[in-house]
C-alpha cells in the first residue's frame, strides 16, 4: 500500500493520492508511517530522480502538489492537543527559497502539539521575520532552508532580530535538509532540528524553561 502511495506522489497524481492515503488510514496504517514511509520517502525519490537528470523542475512541482494533497488528508490526524498560549512561534522558509513542504510539516506538527504558529510562508526576508517576531512578541522563530545557497540567509535573520533589539526575547531554531547542528552553531541559532518531530520536542524544551 505504501509502495503504491509513493508511486502516486512520484507520478504527481494529486487526486488519486487522496484516496490512497484515506485507504491507508482505514487499513489502520499509523499516520506517522504514512507520512515517513509514504509521502516523505516519495519526495526523497523525486530528489534522486532530479539529481540523475530523469526529472526536471515541472515534475518536481507536480510531485510536490501531490505530496501536499496527501499531507492535507493526514493533517487532522496529527492534531493532538488544545492550543497552548505559552508562546507564539513565527515560522517561515528563508528568502530566495521556495521549498515549503518541510516547513509546512513543522507548522502542522507544532500546531498539532498545541502551539500557536504564525506561518509566513516561503521566500521570507530577514526584515519580515524580525518585524513579525517583534509585533507578535514571538517566543520562537523557526527558519527553514532547503538550498545550500539560501541557508546562509539564516545568519541574516539572526542579525535582523539583533538589530531590532529583541534577540534576548526570542529563541531561533533552524532546520532543513542542508542544515546541520554545526551550521546552527556557526550562525548563532539557539537550536537545530533534523525533522519536524524533533522540532516539536525542541520547542517544548525551550518553552518549558
Ligand atoms: Co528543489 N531542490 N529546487 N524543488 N527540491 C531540492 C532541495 C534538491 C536537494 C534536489 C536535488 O538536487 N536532489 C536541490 C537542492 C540542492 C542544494 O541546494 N544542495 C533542489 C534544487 C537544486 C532546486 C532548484 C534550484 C532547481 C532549479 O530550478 N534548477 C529550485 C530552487 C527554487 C527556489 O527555491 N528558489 C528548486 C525548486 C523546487 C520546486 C519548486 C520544484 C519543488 C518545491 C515545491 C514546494 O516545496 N512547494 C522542489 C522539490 C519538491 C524538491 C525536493 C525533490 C523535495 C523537497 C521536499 O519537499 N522534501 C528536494 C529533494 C529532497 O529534499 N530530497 C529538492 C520533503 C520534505 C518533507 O522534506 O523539506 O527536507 P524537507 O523537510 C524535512 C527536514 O528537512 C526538516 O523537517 C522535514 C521532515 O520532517 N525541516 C525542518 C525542514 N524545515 C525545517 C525547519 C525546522 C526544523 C526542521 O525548524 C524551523
Amino acid at each position: 500500500m505504501l509502495d503504491a502511495m509513493r508511486n502516486l506522489v512520484i507520478e504527481g497524481k494529486n487526486v488519486d493520492i487522496v484516496s490512497s492515503v484515506n485507504e491507508a488510514i482505514k487499513a489502520g496504517i499509523p499516520v506517522r508511517e504514512i507520512l515517513q514511509d509514504g509521502l516523505i520517502a516519495a519526495m526523497d525519490e523525486v530528489g534522486q530522480l532530479f539529481e540523475r537528470g530523469d526529472y526536471y523542475v515541472p515534475e518536481m512541482l507536480v510531485a510536490a502538489r501531490a505530496m501536499k494533497a496527501g499531507l492535507a488528508v493526514i493533517q487532522p490526524h496529527l492534531v493532538e492537543n488544545e492550543i497552548d498560549d505559552s508562546g507564539v512561534i513565527v515560522l517561515g522558509t528563508v528568502e530566495g527559497d521556495l521549498h515549503d513542504i518541510g516547513k509546512n510539516l513543522v507548522s502542522v506538527m507544532l500546531e498539532g502539539a498545541g502551539y500557536k504558529v504564525i506561518d509566513l510562508g516561503a521566500d521570507v526576508t530577514p526584515e519580515i521575520f524580525a518585524s513579525v517576531a517583534r509585533e507578535k512578541q514571538a517566543k520562537v522563530v523557526g527558519l527553514s532552508a532547503l538550498l545550500t545557497t539560501t541557508m546562509k540567509k539564516m545568519g541574516e535573520v539572526l542579525e535582523a532580530i539583533e538589530d531590532l533589539g529583541i534577540r534576548h526575547q526570542v529563541r531561533v531554531i533552524v532546520g532543513g535538509a542542508p542544515v546541520t547542528q554545526e551550521f546552527a552553531d556557526e550562525v548563532g541559532a539557539d537550536g537545530y532540528a533534523p525533522d519536524a518531530s524533533t522540532a516539536v520536542a525542541l520547542v517544548k524544551r525551550m518553552l518549558q524553561v
